[in-house]
């Protein structure tokens, strides 16, 4: 139904397609996740992926469907993807006007123990009539026209926001097969919703002062945040957009980069924050701080730290880097 209704808001037919392809595949890959038990889809599926990280078979799965729908639908010329190396090009007889980053199957470490896991995804227009190349998709997140989550918890939601036309809430209703238009123009909540954050804080002996300190502070004794952490991004960020607070992956002295990605991690989701009226940044990263959809990708599977949500959260973490003279 979403495809039905951005038709309606932008009248753009080849987005509409796009579009119509990715429902699709979160469709499959809601289906594959709750059939996972019984299907034997739990486990490892003995590859590791561009990243590093052991696949398993429903990252192999997830990654093959929405290959599969996206190469196919005429619309895309470049996709990347988390499971993939290198980028791939959709042959030119079926190469349309856009560029792809998705995340098939994010939060793997979730699947075998049926947490809810998500699909993240950005969508570019090529640059120009010319065949895309790689420098279509290295571009900063502000370019990005449209970004969207799949979360596959309790129930399927499709979360999707395109440039200037609000983020929108769907249901997948399984009798019906088909997303639902569950709630228009989602926003956070008024003065930054509950206060909770979410992060790892299994590694808070290597986060930077500022971030001991924030995280230190809202654990006030009288009045203390709750702390909530699904390690699932989809559905962390999810909670974050309808109940308020912020999450957080944030650099460390192991991991300066953070561990997520930027194009089909933290791009997407910094997107959608901003357009539900949030805010995203890095913190401090290589010396400065950071609005997230400023950075300017060098490679597809770049990393970046994370700090997204309300205003007023994220404001707190940037303020503790100049309360202790760090920015
Ligand atoms: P993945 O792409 O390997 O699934 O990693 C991304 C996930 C995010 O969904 C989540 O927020 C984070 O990694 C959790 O990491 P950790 O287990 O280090 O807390
Ligand atoms: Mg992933």
């Amino acid at each position: 139904m979403h495809c039905m209704y951005i038709m309606g808001k932008t009248g753009d037919k080849e987005l509409a397609i796009l579009l119509m392809a990715l429902q699709l595949a979160c469709k499959a890959t809601s289906r594959a996740c709750n059939k996972a038990g019984i299907a034997m889809l739990f486990g490892l599926a003995g590859e590791v992926n561009s990243t590093g990280d052991d696949q398993k078979k429903l990252d192999v799965l997830s990654n093959e469907i929405f290959i599969d729908a996206l190469t196919n639908c005429g619309a895309c010329s470049i996709l990347v993807s988390e499971e993939n190396e290198e980028p791939i090009f959709v042959p030119q007889e079926k190469a349309g006007r856009f560029v792809v980053a998705f995340d098939p199957l994010d939060g793997s470490s979730n699947i075998d123990c049926n947490v809810s896991t998500g699909t993240i995804f950005a969508v570019y227009e090529k640059t120009s009539d010319k065949p895309a190349t790689v420098d279509d998709i290295l571009r900063t997140g502000n370019d990005i026209m449209v970004a969207g989550y799949c979360m596959y918890g309790a129930a399927t939601e499709l979360v999707i926001t395109f440039k200037g036309h609000g983020v929108h809430r769907f249901t997948l209703d399984p009798s019906l097969g088909e997303f639902v238009h569950i709630q228009a123009h989602i926003a956070m909540p008024e003065g930054g919703g509950k206060k909770i954050y979410s992060c790892n804080e299994g590694n808070s002996a290597n986060w930077d002062a500022a971030i001991k300190s924030i995280i230190a502070k809202w654990k006030d004794p009288v009045k203390p945040y709750a702390a909530r952490y699904v390690g699932s991004m989809v559905s962390d960020v999810h909670r974050t957009i309808l109940y308020g607070g912020v999450y957080l992956y944030p650099a460390d002295a192991k991991s300066p980069n953070g561990k997520l990605r930027v194009l089909y991690e933290g791009f997407p989701m910094a997107f959608i924050m901003e357009q539900a009226g949030g805010a995203a940044s890095c913190g401090l990263f290589k010396g400065k701080l950071q609005r997230l959809l400023d950075i300017v990708p060098k490679t597809i599977h770049e990393k970046c730290p994370v700090v997204i949500g309300c205003h007023r959260d994220v404001e707190a973490v940037l303020n503790e880097y100049k309360l202790l003279g760090l920015a």
